[in-house]
């Protein structure tokens, strides 16, 4: 198995996490974070995302580099996939449901612990800024289907179409046999889960989705669920998920993942802890792809899957970089 090392943006260990992160679940977060150690001065501000997604993370980056927050980048990121008609997996142009329609999820989370989320939210094209707006507007967490869509018309976003005629063909051609099989590493865009770090080392996360294609109408994956497919703590660091949902959320994957890094593992021995506990429930039909990438209070990053094929972004000063995932599975 090819193996890349495990810290990527530091050669230092994580025993200043662990100290600061300690810190600030004492309630001494201001502290911590004012104590952060020198590398991390070097890395933020930082954006990482599922994915080759180079047009978003450039835009988050663009948000960051100019002093902007990580909440702004990661919503500001992931719109640019959510409008790309080319992409079948995120916003307009999503693959529909089995019944034709498209259904978007997307969640939010910023570095106080506020989150937003919409689930199955048809013909708006922005699910995400509508998450952030749950979470900034409303007393809630989540808001589903014809909720989450009469809020978001309240709000003035527009009624969109987001069936687009190429997914409308593919729908239509796909129920001449209609079998539901998720395909691995879908053209290599799917899901965008993105996390940042802004120059005052606040972490943002966003994730944002059709889900799987031709699904059963009403089903919700792990994108729009905090914990699942999306978790931030700002003292410790932020994770997210692409790939079958339902296994995500079956482990709570993102949150598990970032309470191993508060134990002290690296971004990237979380991810592989990650999809550990996810290969030791599927043991006889590891036929689909999870992949998961993290990033911790200092800025280092990691990712890892079980198919061979998945990438993530990074963009910070270091350079703008296509990060091939070790996968559990090399062949
Ligand atoms: C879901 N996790 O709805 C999403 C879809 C995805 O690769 O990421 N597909 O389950």
């Amino acid at each position: 198995m090819q193996r890349r090392t495990f810290l990527k943006n530091s050669a230092t260990g994580t025993a200043g996490l662990v100290s600061s992160s300690v810190l600030a679940s004492c309630g001494e977060m201001d502290k911590s974070v004012k104590a952060l150690p020198q590398e991390m001065e070097n890395v933020r501000p930082i954006v990482i995302c599922t994915w080759d997604f180079h047009n978003a993370s450039a835009k988050a980056w663009e948000v960051l580099k100019d002093g902007g927050s990580s909440l702004d980048a990661v919503e500001m990121g992931v719109k640019v996939e959510e409008a790309d008609i080319e992409n079948q997996t995120v916003g307009v142009g999503g693959r529909p449901d089995r019944d034709g329609k498209v259904t978007l999820d997307a969640c939010i989370m910023d570095k106080n612990g506020n989150c937003g989320a919409v689930l199955c939210m048809q013909n708006i094209a922005h699910p995400i800024s509508v998450a952030r707006m749950v979470m900034e507007e409303t007393p809630h967490v989540m808001l589903a289907g014809k909720g989450a869509e009469q809020f978001a018309m309240e709000q003035g976003f527009n009624k969109t179409d987001l069936l687009t005629e190429k997914s409308k063909k593919e729908w239509m051609e796909w129920k001449k046999t209609s079998k539901y099989q998720p395909i691995i590493n879908i053209e290599n865009h799917d899901t965008i889960g993105m996390l940042a770090i802004d120059k005052n080392g606040d972490l943002a996360g966003a994730c944002t989705t059709s889900g799987m294609a031709y699904k059963l109408a009403g089903r919700v994956g792990d994108s729009p669920i905090i914990g699942a497919g999306l978790f931030v703590d700002n003292a410790v660091g932020a994770a997210t998920a692409t790939g079958v949902g339902e296994e995500v959320v079956r482990t709570v994957g993102s949150f598990l993942i970032v309470e191993l890094m508060r134990q002290g593992k690296s971004p990237q021995e979380a991810c592989e802890e990650g999809v550990k506990r996810i290969i030791e429930k599927n043991r006889n039909k590891l036929d689909f792809q999870i992949g998961f990438i993290a990033i911790n209070k200092k800025g280092e990053t990691g990712g890892y899957c079980i198919q061979p094929g998945f990438t993530y972004r990074t963009f910070s000063k270091a350079g703008h970089v296509n990060n091939p995932s070790d996968s559990y599975i090399t062949s």
